[in-house]
């Protein structure tokens, strides 16, 4: 396949499922700053090279390629999405959004199209927090919103802090703010990501136009109680961590399924300690994942769920400690770039778009604090993700890549 298309595309990120560019040996994990992350940079960096491009890694590992403009100091509109990935999770997610950038400058570029604007294609390190606790981390540092991180950060497997990670990487945490892009000429952001959810599949299209992305709140919540031996501490007498979560799980989802607006919530880790079956469990580290379509709706109930947190650790006599990590405000997409992909879609499907609300977070949400963002969703088989059944079609992709296309078309008679 020596020409940009969908079926390209769909094959690449497929390359890119397995080792070297996944850590995992049977499904894809992508961290940040890993081998697999390396690996997959330089696979990613070829590929934008044959598209006539020059890459470059920024202070904060994101890999950026550059296809110039009709002027070097043209200004840039960016495409791009992320290279992490989740552990055991699909080929697609993010990744997707990367190549489909690389795709729709490599059709430009066999035509020999130049812009009054550049066409720069981000792969951003970091989106998942995968690795380490702390989500969209390198698209802060490109939008310049980067809050000074903490070096000592250690990731989730305790074997490296985000310092000596950055180290082994060539990079170093103290510069990691210079990858921002504040006061750069930056026109816009678009990325492209499958929906992840079941919409377009039950309305029978292959794309759609993101109106918004859905606020986010995400706590990590450690319980210390008594560890004890299983057969010898009455019931009455125990401080048992896991027990405790187990309320607090329950009552996040009684709470979230009560809610309106989107309102979900998911304790989605837990790591319980010492972790043997002849132990009482003295204390539990998990996560709470809060998200609405708007910040109060967001709000209000991770308040609630909080005040559940407290409650059953007053009761149980558990020590407590919260500590919020991920805090992201609900993010409208900019309405004349929306405008534009909507009739972008139109023009490429045939049908009036598709606009809906993103459950799931994206780098398009940090972006928006730099410039105008715009998102198109690709349809996704039963809205499966974050999930190695995650998958695309190719003639899905195609015309995801005709509708990126014709948007860059319409961006710049608009902008140009
Ligand atoms: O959690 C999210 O919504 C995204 O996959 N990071
Ligand atoms: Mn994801
Ligand atoms: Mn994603």
């Amino acid at each position: 396949m020596d020409r940009p298309s969908g079926a390209r595309a769909v094959a690449r990120c497929t390359e890119l499922g397995r080792a070297p560019y996944s850590q995992m040996e049977d499904g894809l994990f992508r961290p940040y700053l890993g081998p697999s992350y390396r690996a997959t940079c330089d696979r990613l960096a070829e590929w934008m090279t044959q598209a006539g491009m020059t890459t470059r890694m920024d202070a904060a590992g994101n890999l950026i390629g550059h296809y110039e403009g009709l002027t070097p100091d043209a200004p840039s509109l960016l495409i791009g999405s992320h290279i992490d990935s989740v552990r055991d999770g699909g080929f697609f997610d993010g990744m997707l959004g990367v190549i489909l950038g690389i795709e729709a400058v490599a059709h430009f570029a066999r035509a020999g199209k130049r812009f009054p604007f550049a066409l720069e294609v981000i792969g951003f390190g970091d989106e998942e927090g995968s690795r380490f606790p702390s989500g969209m981390l390198t698209s802060h540092a490109v939008a310049g919103v980067l809050e000074a991180p903490d070096p000592d950060m250690p990731d989730w497997a305790e074997t490296a802090t985000l310092a000596t990670a950055l180290q082994e990487f060539g990079l170093d945490a103290g510069r990691m703010h210079e990858a921002s892009r504040r006061g750069d000429p930056v026109l816009a952001y678009v990325e492209a990501h499958i929906e992840q959810g079941p919409v377009l599949e039950s309305e029978g299209r292959a794309l759609g136009v993101v109106s918004a992305i859905a606020a986010q709140h995400r706590y990590r919540v450690t319980y210390r109680g008594m560890a004890g031996h299983a057969g010898t501490v009455a019931m009455p007498l125990r401080r048992d961590a896991l027990a405790g979560t187990a309320e607090v799980i329950l009552a996040a989802e009684r709470i979230a399924r009560a809610g309106t607006d989107g309102l979900v919530a998911t304790v989605g880790s837990l790591h319980v300690m010492p972790g043997a079956a002849n132990v009482v469990p003295g204390e539990v580290v998990f996560t709470v994942d809060v998200r609405a379509g708007t910040n109060a709706v967001r709000d209000r109930a991770a308040e609630e769920i909080l005040a559940v947190i407290r409650q059953v650790a007053a009761r149980r006599d558990l020590e407590l400690d919260i500590a919020l990590q991920q805090d992201l405000d609900a993010t409208p997409c900019d309405p004349v770039l929306t405008e534009l992909m909507e009739q972008a879609v139109g023009d490429v499907s045939g049908a009036p778009a598709r606009l809906l609300v993103s459950g799931a977070g994206h780098d398009a949400m940090i972006m928006a604090h730099l410039a105008p963002v715009s998102m198109l969703f690709i349809r996704c088989a039963g809205g499966i993700s974050h999930n190695p059944a995650e998958s695309v079609t190719d003639a899905d992709t195609d015309e995801a890549l005709r509708a990126m296309t014709t948007f860059i078309g319409l961006f710049e008679r608009r902008f140009g």
